[in-house]
């Protein structure tokens, strides 16, 4: 199995892996570590990353990026409606209202879903760890902001799943890079002492996060996560953008915005300008000096201590508290942004990890803890929910309306817990954000989940059914199973007597499951009561889930608590728990037809890539062959050949020179490799006599040394 983790970026993408000699980031194809989150379209194929990027102006249309945070929602979303304007490609909404991708292809107009685009930059950053893994990838783990909803993740799951790839766990960007930080650190408190209190604050090109973590020796817990999703290095970008618009229609009378090339050109100077900015040079332009001391711009950065004071306010604990603040993230390289976080912490900000490339370290470490063929020292990570989540259910006529929280903000996750329900019918349960002001989404309803099956045992009664609900490893809720617990023999009083006592205060929902050791809820063998069923992982199934569990758990704890003989204590009671169906239904879900169809084209269009490249090759190889030869024919191989054929020769060498630009520009790959054919007759013969008379005075001189 492959270890590999990989930094989705709004902008720049990262590839880490796992080899014998630790966790190394990795170069693409341009000896790059970095892959711009860029796909251009072209009439033969498509580029990805790098070449992609190159296109941005001179293919401007049909060439997307700043994509990612499009994910998980509808055409309709008042935030994709905003970014629309921004972007030089055009957004259109597809058959299921999602957001789509209008480009030219291949000649012709094709919409592609933000699943699709995403799957075609995970193609590139595939091939790249494969390149150098020399080994097909599957599993890996991905970098998520920790502000996605349920419904982005899923749709950013579905996009690993369109190329293949076996998602792990989506993970926190923030909690990634704390694994990176904590798991090399020789001098973590021990586990019961205080806990190192370290802050990580990351601005990269769209948003700002910011995380606190407690570290102890073998762990680390993250205690909350705050962020601004509109706060990154682009913010910059536009301001300078704007103010050289303005000046240079004061100027020039020019309008940069009427004319998208003029502007996607500003847009790089600029970034360029921001980052020379940073660099502390003396030679900026004076106007520029000025508009850093602007307000527009000390506005943007006075958004900085918003999340960091949210941050302080989770977390309970004052600044003297924290021992260090880790900064990543490009734009946290702006002296400004860094001063204002060192301000607000009243210490200097820590730069120990590598800026652009923690994340994807993060991500391949998590991978290689939850591998089996790795060996990593033990460390366990446990995440937090990052807005509150609720469950209200249909009633039943005799009951009040059934609303409860299961999951506060800050609950460690991955976690499971399970309720409850008496009940004589079918029944539905709804689960949503019950705080959507936090949210950075517009739905407030993650999905709905009919509980089926479900009837009267006798007469009037009510089945129990137990309903397993779960945020799993990638930050995902569901409700992973729903069983109903049927009773062979007579129960025994002291059992039922607790269950109903409980039920009247909670008015028909149950709490089973303690809530402190999100661990052993985890653990399939961890429970001992008849409560805990096996766990079970929402769509996509990672096939290694069990040994995950495994992996994160703390086995000294499941063994202490297995030692205590399970039913030992209630003999009589036979208790079995039958499964029952759930239909589930949520906010946003690409459906199966549509993803197999995705990764039916994916596939295509990935040989297409691969012929297309195999064409060109074929057709380089010949223009590669026409300069080496014009270049020996008058230089060391000149002396090998007839003077006819040298005359010959040149001549279908310059014939096929100029073909190349004419009729030779596009054909087929078969024409290319007959067209070297025809040179070589030529040319090798050529070669052979060259080779034979650079051999012998070798061969005599070895002969001599023989004899
Ligand atoms: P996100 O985390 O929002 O998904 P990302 O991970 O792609 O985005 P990063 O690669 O961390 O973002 O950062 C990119 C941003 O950092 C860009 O805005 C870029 O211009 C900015 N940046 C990079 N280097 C510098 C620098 N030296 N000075 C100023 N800004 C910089
Ligand atoms: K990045
Ligand atoms: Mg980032």
């Amino acid at each position: 199995m492959s270890v590999v983790g990989f930094d989705l970026g709004f902008q720049n993408c990262h590839v880490a892996i796992a080899r014998a000699g630790g966790i190394e980031t990795v170069a693409n194809e341009f000896s790059d570590r970095c892959t711009p989150a860029v796909v251009s379209f072209g009439t033969k194929s498509r580029t990805i990353g790098i070449a992609a990027k190159n296109q941005l102006v001179t293919n401007a249309t049909n060439t997307v990026s700043s994509f990612k945070k499009l994910h998980g929602r509808a055409f309709r979303d008042p935030f994709v409606q905003q970014e629309k304007n921004n972007l030089a490609y055009e957004l259109v909404q597809t058959n299921n209202g999602g957001v789509g991708l209008r480009v030219m292809y291949m000649d012709e107009p094709h919409v592609f879903s933000v699943e699709q685009v995403t799957a075609m930059l995970l193609t590139k950053l595939k091939e790249t760890a494969e390149s150098n893994l020399k080994k097909p990838v599957t599993d890996c783990v991905i970098s998520v902001p920790s502000f996605f909803t349920d419904a982005e993740r899923r749709s950013l799951l579905d996009s690993a799943q369109i190329v293949g790839l076996n998602c792990l766990k989506l993970m926190n960007d923030m909690t990634a890079v704390a694994l990176n930080y904590g798991i090399y650190k020789q001098d973590l408190p021990d586990p019961e002492e205080k806990p190192k209190i370290v802050v990580f604050a990351d601005m990269g090109h769209s948003a700002f996060q910011v995380s606190a973590c407690a570290f102890n020796k073998g762990k680390l817990k993250v205690l909350g996560t705050a962020f601004d999703t509109y706060l990154g290095g682009r913010n910059f970008d536009e301001k300078l953008v704007e103010h050289f618009c303005v000046e240079f229609k004061a100027k020039y009378k020019l309008d940069v915005k009427s004319k998208i090339r003029a502007l996607l050109r500003l847009y790089q100077e600029c970034e360029k300008l921001k980052k020379l900015m940073s660099s502390n040079s003396t030679d900026l332009p004076l106007n520029i000096e000025c508009f850093m001391n602007d307000i527009d711009v000390s506005g943007r950065m006075s958004r900085i201590d918003a999340p960091l004071r949210s941050l302080m306010e989770q977390i309970q604990l004052r600044v003297d508290d924290i021992s260090a603040v880790e900064v990543i993230g490009g734009a946290t390289r702006i002296p400004a942004v860094k001063e204002r976080i060192a301000k607000f912490f009243g210490k200097d900000v820590s730069t120990t990890l590598n800026a652009d490339e923690a994340v994807a370290r993060g991500c391949a470490l998590q991978c290689a803890i939850l591998s089996p063929a790795f060996k990593v020292r033990e460390f366990s990570v446990t995440d937090v929910v990052p807005y509150p989540i609720s469950l209200k259910w249909s009633i039943e006529a005799d009951e009040a309306e059934g609303f409860h929280e299961v999951f506060n903000k800050n609950h460690a996750a991955p976690f499971s817990k399970v309720l409850t329900f008496y009940r004589k019918n079918p029944f539905q349960l709804e689960a949503f954000y019950s705080d959507p002001a936090s949210v950075p989404y517009p739905e407030a309803t993650i999905g709905q989940f009919v509980i089926q099956n479900i009837s009267s045992p006798k007469d009037g009664e009510k089945a129990k059914v137990k309903v397993k609900v779960r945020v799993n490893t990638h930050g995902i809720f569901s409700i992973s199973t729903a069983s109903v617990v049927e009773k062979v023999e007579a129960a025994e009083a002291d059992e039922q007597d607790m269950e109903s006592g409980v039920e009247a205060k909670n008015q028909g929902l149950v709490e089973a499951m303690e809530e402190d050791k999100s661990v052993q809820q985890d653990h399939p063998e961890a429970g001992t009561q008849s409560q805990v069923q096996t766990d079970e992982h929402p769509s996509p199934p990672p096939p290694e889930s069990t040994s995950e569990e495994h992996k994160m758990g703390d086995t000294e704890k499941v063994e202490k608590k297995s030692d205590k003989p399970p039913e030992a204590k209630k003999p009589k009671i036979k208790v079995t728990n039958v499964e029952v169906p759930i239909e589930a239904n949520f906010v946003w879900q690409l459906r199966k037809d549509l993803l197999n169809m995705y990764i039916e084209n994916e596939g295509k269009m990935i040989l297409q890539d691969k012929l297309e490249k195999e064409r060109n090759d074929a057709k380089n190889a010949v223009e590669e062959y026409v300069y080496e030869y014009r270049d020996k024919l008058y230089g060391s191989h000149g002396k090998f050949i007839s003077e006819e054929n040298l005359s010959r020769f040149s001549e279908l060498l310059t014939e096929t020179e100029n073909w190349l630009y004419e009729d030779g520009e596009d054909q087929s790959r078969e024409v290319y490799i007959e067209k070297l054919e025809e040179l070589k007759k030529y040319g090798n013969p050529v070669n052979e006599r060259y080779i034979e008379a650079e051999e012998r005075p070798k061969l005599f001189k070895h002969l001599g040394q023989r004899l």
